[in-house]
């Protein structure tokens, strides 16, 4: 307990800025509108914000395209804005995690304006250039967001590599002048007080040597980028120069953002000698309700085995315990809306459900992470139809998936976006019951989600029995309660497929966490001491061996 590090206490609070609170009226969330909503945060009990990226962009992926990573997004504000966040977000005890996206930047960042220009530009080697191999792209991989991850540049007659669009060429990090200059670029960062760094698909940034073409799945037209590049030959040498040149300069929280990451790479990555990163987000849990068709990848809309997500958490769980710290999440901006994915948002069990999901999630070891929204049970957005999506990931696979390659028809493809498209989690912030939820004042940038009359913060912070107060309470305890922390985790009944329950156990105490999946009245029989006592649970009584539609309790003893 002497140990624990005051971010693996902590809650981290989510704000995609775009979507938070529009201040001005243009339609696009920005800084002064997440500094209206401090108090907000503070009242929810999060210990630090995740800003997702608010630097210059052209917005070709919602500022993952950075052009200038020294000032703000115009659309957002500007720097004396963030300088005032900062300062206001510190005097409320909040800390503040800036988003770090280094594995490409926007073409329209002034390194890859002049590397274009030509072979010898000095600039030429900051990104990842090839000759075309007979005619053709330099090897088979496919992009994140679909198509090919090469693109052609008439200028010199090479191709340029992008694994996500194709706005956001790779940086080569192989370059010590790449390197050098993010790391500058971070310590700028560093010196105004930030309180650490998200790092995008930092996974990603070691390109195997030679780059070998991956593997096609059946049916699929592309090799498998992530399976070829995640855990490059020297990713690890990368973080720890970071870690000498940045990281070490203050007393930085770090979270990778890791897809292609197993059990032994995280224990490399978040290693709890902190030579590395604090933790990372892996992303095993959240292609358990993948297509069983490779070639399309997430795009589905089953939910996910119960079996399969505690073999997989639980994995987590234990193999990480005294080696390496977990994150914990549901839910982000590139996800689904939790509650919806793993609960049930029919009315009559949204709310109930969503405080179920929470409990699973919120009695693990790690640091958990809530993404707007989550507190007050928002949902996947059903009212969004092809012709209002925004998310680039999602046009890109009806452009591909559907109208190219016809992998699939237009209806099936709408079902599985409004199951997992990225836009489910963006739409505007819900505040209250007015017009555009109290978002904007002006046309919102995308369409909210047509259920904010009645899921909305208002209604939230009105109601005792909210979904908002539930995680306020689970924020509490986890602070309050040092066995949320440190305490060892053992899964029950692991072929149990409706209910989760696990337990938590620490020196002489216990929890014992209980979560009925199902929309059914079970009965389980725990043991429990006769003197446990109910620590919070999602109905107003217990019941004991019942457990309710949806039922989430945790006993004490
Ligand atoms: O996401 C990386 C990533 O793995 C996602 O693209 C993921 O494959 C997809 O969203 C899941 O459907 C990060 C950012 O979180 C995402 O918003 C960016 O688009 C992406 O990197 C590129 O920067
Ligand atoms: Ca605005």
């Amino acid at each position: 307990t002497e140990n624990i590090k005051w971010w693996q206490k902590a809650v981290v609070y989510q704000v995609y800025p775009r979507s938070f609170q529009d201040a001005n009226g243009d339609g696009i969330g920005d800084l002064k509108g997440v500094e209206q909503h401090l108090d907000y945060i503070a009242k929810l009990g999060a210990d630090v914000i995740w800003l997702n990226p608010v630097y210059t962009s052209p917005d070709e992926d919602n500022g993952y395209d950075i052009s200038d990573y020294e000032d703000i997004n115009a659309k957002f504000g500007n720097m004396a804005d963030f300088d005032r966040l900062l300062q206001k977000a510190h005097d409320k005890h909040i800390k503040i995690l800036m988003d770090l996206v280094v594995n490409h930047t926007s073409n329209q960042h002034q390194w890859f304006i002049e590397s274009r220009k030509s072979k010898d530009n000095p600039k030429r080697d900051f990104y990842i250039w090839r000759d075309p191999v007979a005619g053709h792209e330099p090897n088979n991989w496919g992009s994140f967001f679909s198509g090919p991850a090469w693109q052609y540049d008439d200028a010199t007659g090479q191709y340029y590599l992008h694994l996500f669009a194709e706005g956001q060429p790779d940086l080569n990090w192989v370059n010590p002048e790449v390197r050098q200059a993010v790391f500058d670029m971070m310590n700028f960062w560093v010196d105004k007080g930030i309180d650490g760094f998200r790092m995008d698909v930092i996974s990603l940034i070691s390109k195997p040597d030679g780059l070998p073409d991956g593997q096609v799945p059946t049916g699929g037209v592309y090799g498998n980028a992530d399976k070829a590049v995640a855990n490059g030959p020297h990713v690890h040498d990368y973080l720890k120069e970071m870690r000498d040149k940045v990281l070490n300069r203050a007393d930085m929280m770090t979270v990778g953002e890791a897809s292609g990451v197993d059990i032994q790479n995280a224990i490399q990555y978040a290693n709890q000698d902190t030579s590395e990163l604090n933790m990372v987000f892996q992303f095993e849990h959240m292609g358990l309700d993948n297509n069983p068709n490779p070639a399309l990848g997430k795009w589905y809309d089953q939910k996910v085995s119960l079996t399969a997500l505690k073999e997989n958490l639980s994995k987590w769980q234990n193999k990480l315990a005294g080696k390496a710290w977990n994150s914990l999440y549901w839910d982000n901006h590139d996800q689904p809306r939790a509650v919806s994915r793993y609960g049930n948002d029919t009315p009559a069990y949204r709310v109930i459900s969503a405080k179920m999901v929470a409990t699973l999630l919120h009695f693990m070891q790690g640091t958990p992470y809530i993404y707007q929204g989550e507190e007050i049970g928002m949902t996947n957005a059903y009212n969004l139809k092809r012709e209002d999506f925004d998310d680039i990931e999602i046009k890109n696979a009806f452009k591909y998936l559907i109208d190219k390659d016809n992998l699939l028809d237009e209806e099936t493809m709408l079902r599985y976006v409004h199951a997992k498209g990225r836009d489910n989690a963006r739409t505007p912030m819900q505040w209250n019951n007015s017009d555009n939820a109290g978002f904007t004042t002006g046309q919102p940038w995308l369409k909210l989600n047509d259920n904010y009359q009645t899921i909305n913060v208002a209604d939230a912070l009105a109601d005792p029995k909210s979904v908002f107060y539930y995680y306020q309470k689970l924020i509490q305890l986890r602070h309050d309660l040092p066995i949320m922390t440190t305490g060892k985790y053992q899964l029950l009944d692991p072929e149990d497929n409706d209910v989760y329950a696990y337990r938590r156990i620490g020196q002489g105490e216990q929890l014992l966490v209980i979560n009925n999946f199902t929309d059914q009245v079970l009965t389980r029989n725990y043991s429990v001491p006769d003197d446990a006592r109910l620590l919070i649970g999602n109905y107003d009584d217990d019941e004991g061996q019942t457990l309710r539609p949806y039922e989430a309790k945790v006993y004490q003893f």
